[in-house]
């Protein structure tokens, strides 16, 4: 498979430059530069200054402010009145949309997703900041993050505060946002790599956020393969979490490298994922409170936090459509080939066989994306 190492090679080489860095742009690019350079090219960057000038990156640190935002009456009074409900993704780590042992077969894994709980927006702050101090009374890592367009619904209150768009973005992608979240987590809050068929303005508004990106062509070095999807149920009574195996079966197709093994898993996993350790190395960004990251689309990317002095990461990201073009053509056929399981070393026969499937690893909201040709949330029908 000396041609696919090629291409890897050769991605970096005419396009992505040898850097493990990311750009940095000292200030928001014109459309037209954003256009050729970036977008374009498929090539991250970040914009520092980018959102300074907005509300949020100042009133967003005061809780007493954005509980009165965010409550359910209009009255001004935060003491009366009741909070609106949002919705929280609960696990008993902080990795939501991963891979876990199967309950019914610890030698195997499966895809993990969280307890999503509806709790007023008061709570869901306490939630995440206890949750991050490390309490014992807490077994919960709570992280807002429901990614169904939640800013414009949930959190709609809120929306003086930031811009609905990002102007220069939308006039080069020639389209407004198909999708704007809110992510408010801990020092605990995790994203397993994953990819999405959106172009990501992702903007940090207080903590920081730290990726590491790999291009859509070094697909094979995620070995992306079909987990059996599994719930997270949270009991109140027990303060316990099980883990519920989706039946019927649905498979989900899904990265399977953790880029920080424990010690004591670190050599299987090398020896599991020997293209991904032992290959070029992912590109690693820091993004801090306003700054902005172009996330290309497609591009593989895995997600920390490090939180503000109230322990919480907050940021928005605004998913725009991508043009499903020729670099997605190339994309599905550098899929359909497989990379041997003999260069696979060190994996048991059983690891090997489960090792063969290929697929998509697209966000399970963007699902509906990954074997399409058609737009996110808005269902529409493939061309
Ligand atoms: O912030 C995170 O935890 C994940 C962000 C992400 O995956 C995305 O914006 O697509």
């Amino acid at each position: 498979m000396a041609a696919i190492e090629k291409l890897w090679e050769e991605v970096r080489e005419l396009s992505l430059g040898t850097s493990s860095r990311v750009e940095r742009l000292e200030g928001p690019p014109s459309p037209l530069r954003f256009l050729r350079d970036f977008v374009s090219a498929n090539r991250p960057c970040i914009i520092s200054n980018a959102t300074l000038h907005w509300p949020a990156i100042t009133s967003w640190t005061d809780d007493a402010y954005l509980t009165r935002a965010l409550s359910a009456s209009d009255s001004t009074d935060a003491s009366t009145t009741a909070s609106a409900l949002v919705s929280v993704h609960l696990t008993p780590d902080g990795r939501a949309d991963a891979l876990v042992p199967r309950p019914d077969d610890p030698s195997s894994l499966c895809f993990a997703s969280a307890h999503v709980e509806r709790m007023p927006f008061d709570l869901a702050l306490k939630h995440i900041s206890n949750s991050s101090s490390g309490s014992i009374s807490k077994p919960f890592v709570a992280y807002a993050q429901q990614q169904n367009d939640c800013f414009r619904s949930e959190y709609s209150a809120l929306s003086p505060d930031v811009e609905s768009h990002i102007p220069w973005a939308t006039e080069a992608l020639g389209c407004f946002p198909e999708a704007v979240n809110l992510w408010i987590g801990n020092h605990l809050s995790e994203t397993s790599f994953h990819k999405d068929h959106y172009e990501n303005l992702y903007a940090v508004i207080s903590g920081e956020k730290h990726f590491l990106l790999l291009p859509p062509t070094d697909l094979h070095r995620m070995y992306v393969r079909e987990y059996p999807a599994a719930q997270y149920i949270y009991s109140q009574d027990t303060g316990e979490f099980t883990l519920e195996l989706e039946k019927p079966v649905r498979n989900v197709p899904w990265c399977s490298v953790n880029p920080y093994p424990s010690l004591s898993n670190e050599e299987r996993e090398i020896s599991l994922y020997p293209l991904y350790f032992n290959g070029p190395k992912p590109l690693e960004c820091t993004v801090k409170a306003g700054e902005i990251l172009y996330l290309p689309s497609m591009w593989f990317h895995y997600v920390r936090q490090s939180p503000d002095s109230r322990g919480r990461t907050v940021a928005i990201n605004y998913w725009y459509d991508m043009q499903f073009d020729i670099k997605y053509a190339y994309f599905n056929f550098l899929q359909s080939i497989h990379y041997p399981s003999s260069n696979i070393s060190g994996s048991s026969e059983k690891e090997r066989d489960s090792l063969q499937s290929d697929g998509s690893a697209c966000h399970p909201i963007n699902e509906s994306n990954c074997n399409i040709n058609g737009k996110g949330n808005s269902g529409e029908e493939s061309p």
